[in-house]
């Protein structure tokens, strides 16, 4: 009995704390500024795969597409001297940082819709990311990695390259790959960034991941050309990128079963 009368007076004495103890301080509902959602990079917890964004069933979806040109001074192909695997590399190697065709389109150039909360799921980027290491080059220069993925990284020369990434956000990754190990993996991939990859054996090579957390990213074609699908009707922003060009953005609206069209010119 006396355990319980303890129990009591301790219970009241909390409620009597918590009711009293400057309740009436409390400003009220009203005037509290918004919650502020504080946002943690690189932390210890992985992000969610997807981030904030929703993937579903798109009913109506519309195009969005067109072509990514180069229309400036010429860019002349860059010899670089190999000093080493001449076997495989070659004495020389031509390497090719803006790829245009003979109407100006650009290739290796991502496009991507940068502020999408919604549409068709993350999987439809696939399921297979692939880094080749073939002929002292990276294949392709430029590769789309959803959140929540992995990439594999091919050793077709057969022999020792040294994959090297220096992100912000993502653990970095540094694997020596001798001719050994024709293949290997990386870790999943958690947050959405721009990746640069190195060789550290072969320094001409460079290669650029970009992880991210919608669907809407495709490398456009050697023509320059891309294409966007199953994309919701509503208005966005594009992003272009090239690695050596740099970033254009516009806004496109798209209509529920309609094409539309999103040109962009690098000068
Ligand atoms: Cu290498």
């Amino acid at each position: 009995m006396k355990r319980i009368l303890v129990l009591l007076v301790g219970i009241l004495t909390i409620f009597l704390v918590a009711c009293g103890g400057g309740g009436g301080e409390e400003p009220d509902a009203a005037t509290q500024p918004p919650p502020t959602v504080v946002e943690e990079g690189g932390g210890e917890e992985p992000e969610p795969a997807a981030g904030g964004y929703q993937g579903g069933t798109v009913s109506d979806g519309g195009t969005i597409s067109g072509k990514i040109t180069y229309s400036g001074p010429a860019v002349e192909p860059e010899t670089v001297e190999t000093d080493k695997d001449q076997e495989v590399c070659g004495d020389s190697i031509e390497i090719t940082r803006v790829k245009t065709d003979a109407s100006g389109g650009l290739a290796n150039a991502i496009v991507r819709i940068t502020d999408i909360s919604s549409g068709k799921p993350l999987d439809t980027l696939g399921s297979d990311f692939v880094l080749d290491q073939n002929g002292c080059e990276y294949v392709p220069a430029a590769l789309v990695v959803p959140v929540g993925s992995a990439i594999t990284i091919l050793n077709s020369d057969g022999i020792l390259h040294n994959i090297h990434t220096t992100p912000f956000d993502n653990p970095p990754l540094n694997i020596a790959q001798p001719a050994t190990e024709p293949e290997v993996s990386s870790d999943p991939f958690t947050i959405p960034e721009i990746i640069p990859v190195s060789c550290d054996v072969h320094s001409w090579m460079e290669a650029t991941l970009i992880v991210v957390d919608n669907p809407y990213a495709v490398t456009t074609g050697e023509d320059g050309s891309f294409t966007l699908d199953d994309v919701p009707a509503g208005t966005y922003t594009i992003e272009v990128w090239h690695a050596e060009l740099g970033t254009q953005t516009m806004t496109v609206t798209v209509e529920a079963g309609g094409t539309a069209t999103a040109d962009v010119e690098f000068e």
